[in-house]
């Protein structure tokens, strides 16, 4: 069964997280000899591939899906199983984000899985994409994003979703929510997620402008929290972990869900209807030619 396949079927991805763990008592769950045995080899799939460090209970997951790491269902769809592994695996305390392609973190979402799909295909799409969010959002472990390239639009949610942002000091990159800019509007939980960041007035114009920011501008206004040389990203991002996990634990994921809930519980009691909001509109005639537009450009500037 590929990843898609099991994620698409609720009973099949429950049988997957059982095989991935074997027992649970008092909350805790202990982790399968099978995913062991896979952890010591550190897990690779094709688009995201996972280095896990038992002995400081960090995970890395390098997004690899060339040629700019955008976010297909497929991609989701392994990203989603990685962050769920993990998050089964107490032995797992922290997690850092960053990307193996040069120049991007993420492009955001695949532009590709929004233009001329059916409408069946746009409601799994975007519920692969609302899952991303949640997962990371309301992660109990420590997650840090390793900015090391651009990260426009879903690249710079999923940056937001982390605890804290770090991000290669090279002016060539750019980080924000440049939706409009599409033609298209970033949904309630996105602006709510940049709310949560930079505050409401700077939200307002990043997201009418559809703002992207260069790395000096993003840590201005408190988009990314640290920039480093583009060589030191990971290891300042190593450094960063070991002060988060110093804290006592319950106390911070206590706290960060006071902090997150609110936002969090304001999707989960309107998944159906986001979803079929999205799908009215992407699949209206006046967006699928704005998409058509803004493909042809990046083609164009290619060129
Ligand atoms: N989706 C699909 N394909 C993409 C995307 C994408 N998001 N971004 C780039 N590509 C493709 C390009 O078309 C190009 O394809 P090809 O090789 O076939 O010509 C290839 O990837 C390489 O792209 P570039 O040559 O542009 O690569 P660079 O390294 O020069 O630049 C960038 C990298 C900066 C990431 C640049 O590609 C870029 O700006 N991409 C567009 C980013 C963007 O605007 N993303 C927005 C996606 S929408 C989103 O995330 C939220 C939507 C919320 C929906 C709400 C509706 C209700």
């Amino acid at each position: 069964m590929t990843l898609r396949a099991a994620l698409r079927s609720k009973s099949a991805f429950s049988g997957l997280l059982s095989q991935l763990s074997s027992c649970s008592s008092h909350g805790r769950v202990c982790v399968s000899p099978v995913l062991v045995a896979q952890r010591r080899n550190n897990s690779t799939s094709p688009k995201i591939k996972v280095d896990f460090d038992q002995s400081t209970g960090v995970a890395v997951m390098h997004m690899q899906s060339p040629p700019v790491n955008s976010l297909s269902l497929d991609f989701l769809t392994e990203l989603c199983i990685g962050v769920e592994k993990l998050e089964m695996d107490k032995s797992c305390r922290g997690l850092i984000i960053t990307s193996s392609q040069p120049k991007v973190f993420s492009a955001g979402l695949d532009i590709l899985e929004m233009y001329g799909k059916s409408p069946e295909s746009c409601g799994e799409f975007w519920k692969a994409v609302q899952e991303m969010w949640l997962k990371l959002y309301s992660s109990n472990m420590v997650t840090i994003a390793a900015i090391n390239g651009s990260s426009p639009a879903g690249g710079c949610l999923m940056s937001m979703t982390c605890d804290y942002r770090i991000m290669a000091d090279n002016p060539r990159y750019s980080i924000g929510l440049n939706e409009t800019q599409l033609g298209i509007v970033a949904p309630f939980w996105f602006k709510d997620t940049m709310l949560n960041t930079v505050g409401h007035r700077t939200t307002e114009l990043a997201l009418e402008l559809g703002l992207l920011y260069n790395p000096s501008e993003a840590l201005k206004i408190g988009l990314v929290d640290k920039l480093v040389p583009e060589d030191q990203v990971l290891t300042t991002a190593a450094q960063t972990m070991t002060k988060w996990l110093a804290i006592p634990e319950h106390a911070r994921q206590i706290t960060k869900s006071m902090m997150r809930k609110p936002t969090i519980d304001k999707l989960t009691s309107n998944r159906e209807a986001d979803i079929q909001n999205f799908v009215k509109f992407i699949t209206k005639d006046s967006i699928q030619k704005s998409l058509r537009m803004y493909l042809e450009m990046l083609k164009k500037r290619k060129a």
